[in-house]
């Protein structure tokens, strides 16, 4: 069946599962939790869910590591939770969408354990082997989470390639036999029901051929893999292929994660000629505000400045248009929560404004809106200030490698730059209620749960008319309504370009005309904007309209 572009002006929300509803009180969320809140989510409104990896898993990267791609992890539910799961999410008109990590497996995947067995083995050639150089790694790669990307294994005298960590053996694509494996399991969950998948760093899959050093600084242990490996040569082809043997067949959506795209990358990946996929998550909106220091890399210490988010988000819109598609997100289990980000916690009223500006600049541009699991409440950083509160891996990699072995940053300093950077400010648990462990789970979860859920939760949000949850809802609506946030032209007003406060674009079609102020400081400003007589104001956070006059983080959109 072709694909119909269905997707379009669908909303999709993400369930970080082990942190959205737990059922059986283990502290660990699961299917069955998701379940019990489907009618929270049919009430926002969104039309798809992602859920990140709930396969069976160690669980070294939170399912990013699968060890058996068609199994459950017996921790979220069983098969017949899943179907159960799936048969609720269809009933509702809503749609489901899997995470398809095939970059890597877990090193207890049944190949990678064959694989293991020695040269000869069937599997071998399933993984990438190769053999040192003078005792040491074949190159000079290091890993996405610190350290070398190349780990030995005695037993065959070989190393193997992990551009994450060493339980990730990357999956050698270039043999044909693990593409078809991986599409056969694509058409077996497929065949099942599922909507579609949102592939993991998909851009990874190609490896440079010949697998050289990579360009690498003085003050560089290993060279920063990010730079030179995603979009490797064959990964078109890959994902051609791909589209061919699994997403021309089904009513599907998909989405490739891509770390380091440009839009001219995107064009390929994301044209809107089928071939590939649907869209992309690119990450440069995610990263204007890198730190300059070396030694931390792509950590950063400060909310980006509107004239460079301007130009980025502009840039993607401008460029996409007619030729590919967007996602448009602030959000994810990898980045820390947007309303402490780019927006302001410092007082409850700026918390609800800011988080209500942020949703405003993208639930209007073209593209499909991502919202990820209690953005839509203004949920916040996670605020940790002990190491001992952190799980995530890469958080504790960064720490131990740079603080402990390279001694390249001092503790304190780190703990500061993880309490804004790390991944876990993204996955305390779900806050619903202000009951213990904020009605997530009655065990001890499993990541701590943020000091402040008995302010921030769904009952408040769900008892307040003015929330951050019902203007979620409203803009959700508003683009199932108004085709022009589908299809319209978007353009930047005219003189905004370099205006360091305020936030202005349109959007139109040959009926209406959208458009979009926001004021993204807390500056009480003045900004004249020429509306015509007949416009009426559309979704604003404030209730009532001053004019010319921008109060802090106000946003508005007017229709004429
Ligand atoms: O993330 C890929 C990726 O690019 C991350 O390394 C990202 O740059 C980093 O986490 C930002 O802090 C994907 C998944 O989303 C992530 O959860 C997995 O850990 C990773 O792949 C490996 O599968």
């Amino acid at each position: 069946m072709k694909n119909n572009h269905w997707w379009k002006n669908a909303v999709v929300y993400q369930i970080y599962p082990k942190s959205f509803q737990d059922s059986n009180n283990d502290g660990v969320g699961d299917l069955q939790g998701i379940i019990s809140r489907l009618d929270y989510l049919q009430k926002l409104g969104v039309d798809i869910l992602w859920l990140n990896p709930i396969y069976e898993s160690p669980q070294v990267d939170n399912g990013y590591d699968i060890s058996d791609y068609r199994a459950i992890n017996p921790t979220l539910g069983t098969m017949a939770d899943f179907d159960q799961l799936l048969a609720a999410v269809h009933q509702r008109g809503m749609k489901l969408v899997m995470d398809l990590v095939v970059n890597h497996t877990s090193d207890q995947h049944r190949w990678f354990v064959a694989a293991k067995q020695g040269h000869d083995n069937p599997y071998r050639d399933f993984y990438i082997w190769r053999d040192g150089k003078d005792g040491h790694a074949p190159n000079n790669w290091g890993s996405y989470f610190s350290g070398p990307a190349w780990k030995y294994d005695p037993a065959s005298d070989q190393y193997y390639l992990h551009l994450f960590a060493p339980e990730q053996p990357d999956l050698n694509w270039a043999n044909p036999k693990v593409r078809t494996a991986v599409y056969e399991m694509m058409n077996w969950w497929a065949d099942k029901g599922v909507d579609g998948f949102r592939m993991d760093v998909i851009n990874l899959i190609s490896k440079p051929q010949g697998l050289p050093d990579g360009p690498q600084s003085a003050d560089e242990k290993y060279a920063t893999v990010e730079g030179f490996v995603p979009n490797g040569p064959r990964v078109h082809d890959y994902l051609r292929e791909m589209n061919r043997h699994v997403m021309s067949k089904h009513r599907m959506i998909t989405v490739g994660e891509t770390p380091g795209v440009t839009p001219t990358d995107a064009q390929r990946y994301a044209n809107l000629d089928n071939q590939e996929l649907n869209m992309v998550f690119q990450f440069e909106h995610m990263n204007l505000d890198a730190n300059p220091n070396p030694a931390l890399g792509k950590w950063y210490d400060q909310k980006p400045c509107l004239t460079d988010l301007r130009a980025n988000l502009s840039k993607w819109q401008t460029e996409l248009a007619g030729t590919a598609w967007n996602s448009l997100y602030w959000n994810n289990h990898d980045q820390p929560r947007v309303v402490s980000r780019f927006g302001d916690v410092s007082t409850e009223d700026y918390r609800v404004k800011s988080a209500k500006m942020l949703a405003t600049m993208t639930h209007f541009m073209q593209g499909t809106p991502y919202i990820y699991e209690g953005e839509e409440i203004g949920m916040t950083n996670a605020g940790f200030t002990r190491l001992a509160d952190y799980v995530d891996l890469e958080s504790l990699n960064a720490y131990h490698q740079l603080v402990e072995e390279q001694g390249l940053v001092d503790g304190p300093t780190m703990l500061k730059y993880l309490a804004m950077h790390s991944r876990d400010n993204a996955r305390t648990p779900m806050q619903w209620d202000g009951s213990a462990n904020a009605g997530f789970s009655t065990h001890q979860p499993w990541e701590k749960v943020m000091a402040n859920y008995r302010r921030i939760n769904v009952d408040n949000a769900l008892a307040d008319p003015n929330s951050i949850f019902y203007y979620y809802q409203r803009l959700i609506r508003l683009r199932h309504t108004m085709p022009v946030i589908t299809d319209g032209a978007y353009a930047l007003v005219v003189g905004n370009e370099d205006d360091p406060a305020v936030f202005a674009y349109t959007r139109h079609d040959q009926e209406t005309t959208l458009l979009v102020i926001l004021n993204y400081t807390a500056q009480p400003l003045e900004r004249h904007y020429d509306i015509p007589d007949t416009a009426e104001r559309l979704i604003s956070n404030y209730h009532d309209d001053q004019g010319d006059t921008l109060r802090p983080y106000e946003a508005k959109v007017y229709q004429y």
